[in-house]
């Protein structure tokens, strides 16, 4: 009895003595991948983000996004969608053999119509295990619509909301305020003497619908002036709830957050 509870103590040590080393080596290992290369991000959308398509008569056939990682097509998937929330796409999801970060979906062309398409995006990475996930926008034009017929003859319906943020007065504007049409943003920065902070590097909007499964959808507005911010774009792509995360960039000073929720409505 002796002898075996002996050979078995023995045997315990020896084999903590080997797997905690490998466990470690294991887990820098890991880490090392995350570090590098953090996630299956996209790198290129095609069509590309808030892009134009159709003015020539083309449509897209297909939707691509290459991502940094390797997506797992039992897992992933691309889903393209109108501003009722339909699909266009022919649920074809697939992997390039050839480049296996690459993925795509086939549109069923004769439903695109003039309008707003999101195209929302899940992938699980091959290479990490981790789950990422996104949208954007693109918008089918032609001819004929090109100007936007309607849109001058609209109601001002616009949203306008302020808020105070770590001493920042922060005014934002989202004109004219219909989904699936393109909507201008606009955000204005102030200190509490008035004045325009010099220090803004970078103001996003990041969109989500919940209802709707489109988002986050990530917007980067420009300077137009100081404390001026401003983009244009449908992102707003579908009616009901939106959620929106603003998060203005700042050298030597965090992040200014703030959150808002709105209902929005079709145009008349
Ligand atoms: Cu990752």
């Amino acid at each position: 009895m002796t002898k075996f509870r002996y050979l078995d103590n023995k045997r315990l040590i020896l084999s903590v003595s080997i797997l905690i080393p490998l466990a470690i080596m294991m887990l820098l290992i890991s880490n090392l991948n995350q570090n590098v290369y953090s996630h299956a991000n996209p790198t290129s959308f095609t069509p590309p983000s808030n892009s134009v398509v159709g003015e020539n008569g083309i449509l897209p056939e297909n939707v691509v996004i290459v991502f940094s990682e390797r997506p797992e097509p039992k897992a992933s998937y691309i889903h393209v969608t109108n501003s009722d929330n339909e699909r266009v796409d022919k649920n074809d999801y697939r992997v390039n053999s050839n480049n296996l970060r690459e993925s795509s979906i086939s549109i069923d062309t004769p439903k695109l119509k003039p309008g707003i398409y999101t195209v929302s995006w899940l992938a699980l990475s091959r290479d990490d295990g981790h789950i990422t996930k996104g949208s954007y926008v693109f918008t089918v034009s032609n001819a004929s619509n090109r100007s936007e017929t309607g849109v001058k003859e609209m109601t001002n319906n616009d949203f306008v909301n302020s808020t105070v943020v770590n001493n920042v007065n922060i005014t934002y504007r989202i004109s004219p305020f219909y989904s699936g049409i393109n909507n201008n943003f606009t955000v204005s920065l102030s200190d509490l003497d008035g004045k325009a902070p010099t220090n803004v590097k970078t103001v996003f909007l990041v969109f989500s619908n919940k209802q709707a499964g489109l988002g986050p959808i990530s917007a980067e507005l420009t300077k137009t002036g100081e404390g001026q911010y401003s983009g244009s774009g449908g992102y707003l792509s579908q009616p009901g709830e939106w959620d929106v995360k603003m998060i203005v960039q700042r050298n030597d000073a965090y992040d200014l957050n703030h959150s808002f929720t709105f209902d929005i409505k079709n145009p008349p």
